[in-house]
């Protein structure tokens, strides 16, 4: 397949790029798109040397596949237009998302949601992508009422500023800032703008796509989001109300056989799912899990994983190789 993939420079992009050859997705011939003033540099994909192209020559180029991580504004602008020429555009940003004619998948929830009509398909945001891989059998098994979630996010998710001013900081050099604070040795309790009820954007996205990709709307998720000096991945302190009792060895089970989850849970080892294990890995792993002692048919966990992949890469890639497994996209087409 001839693939793009838009934003090849960025954080997520270069992620993109190595996981499709990790994966060794039939990658033909590969069109990598970049902002103008990285137009005609190269990048290297399977040993090969690449061009970086405009928008208008990746799609006179005609790929089948387009990986688009390149921000809001720009997939509003262009993703409609590769879809016009054809091409399926898996978008990262939030541009897509919450429009209801816009399938918004995990694969191992709601990949059955696609058609082979659909040609922009979104990806989720990462934090709320790791949190309803581990949800979805729960949700199945006891029927979740409520999710109260706080999460302990990774500057990787902010992008390559972020990193370089946490790296800064940490060498103590001057630099510029890619959050209003100093975020090494501290915890910056807003991620996104802030929104009229209070809340920032990414807190919403955690409400409104867990409840879209889940398929129920009757789903109330309270979250409260917050950036960390980490690099490896996201965690998320998760607390699960149930319709229905559970037995906690019988919801370990479900959890360590669910697609995608890791269960790395035993106190008496001092084992429990971290950044520094998740990162570079593709599954979600969840530890901490036990009742909530306050409340019935409660529990509570622990979910990490690696936000530039299972939070967007690999899953980007992960709906590629779906729509190819199931014929709803022709090699070559
Ligand atoms: C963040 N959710 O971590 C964003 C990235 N998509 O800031």
């Amino acid at each position: 397949m001839k693939i793009a993939v838009v934003g090849a420079t960025g954080l997520v992009g270069t992620k993109m790029l190595q996981v499709l050859e990790e994966r060794n997705f039939p990658v033909t011939e590969l069109v990598p798109v970049a902002s103008a003033r990285s137009v005609g540099k190269q990048v290297t994909f399977k040993g090969k040397s690449y061009s970086i192209v405009s928008m208008e020559d990746a799609i006179a180029a005609r790929p089948q596949i387009a990986l688009f991580s390149a921000g809001g504004d720009t997939s509003k602008e262009w993703a409609p237009r590769f879809a016009e020429a054809g091409i399926t555009v898996i978008d990262n940003s939030s541009a897509w998302r919450m429009d209801p004619a816009r399938p918004l998948v995990v694969p191992e929830v709601n990949a059955h949601v696609l058609k082979n009509t659909d040609k922009i398909i979104a990806n989720p945001n990462c934090s709320t992508i790791q949190m309803v891989v581990a949800l979805k059998p729960l949700h199945d098994k006891y029927k979740i009422n409520r999710v109260v979630v706080s999460t302990y996010q990774s500057v990787t998710g902010t992008g390559k500023a972020a990193v370089d001013q946490l790296m800064n900081e940490r060498q103590g050099k001057e630099g510029p800032m890619a959050y209003k604070y100093q975020i090494d040795l501290n915890a910056l309790p807003q991620i996104d703008v802030f929104l009229d009820n209070g809340y920032t954007k990414e807190e919403m996205k955690m409400v409104n796509e867990t409840k879209k990709i889940m398929g129920d709307d009757n789903i109330r998720v309270t979250a409260t989001t917050v950036r960390i000096p980490t690099v490896g991945g996201h965690s998320e302190s998760v607390n699960v109300e149930f319709a229905n009792e559970y037995d906690l060895g019988e919801l370990r089970d479900v959890l360590a056989q669910a697609p995608g989850v890791i269960v790395q849970d035993d106190p008496a080892q001092q084992l429990y799912p971290m950044p520094l294990w998740a990162h570079e890995k593709d599954e979600v792993f969840v530890g901490r899990i036990r009742r909530d002692e306050t409340q019935e048919k409660t529990v509570n966990m622990w979910i990490v994983s690696d936000n530039l992949r299972k939070g967007a890469a690999t899953n980007a890639v992960q709906i590629a190789e779906y729509l190819l497994r199931e014929k709803l996209i022709e090699p070559g087409s």
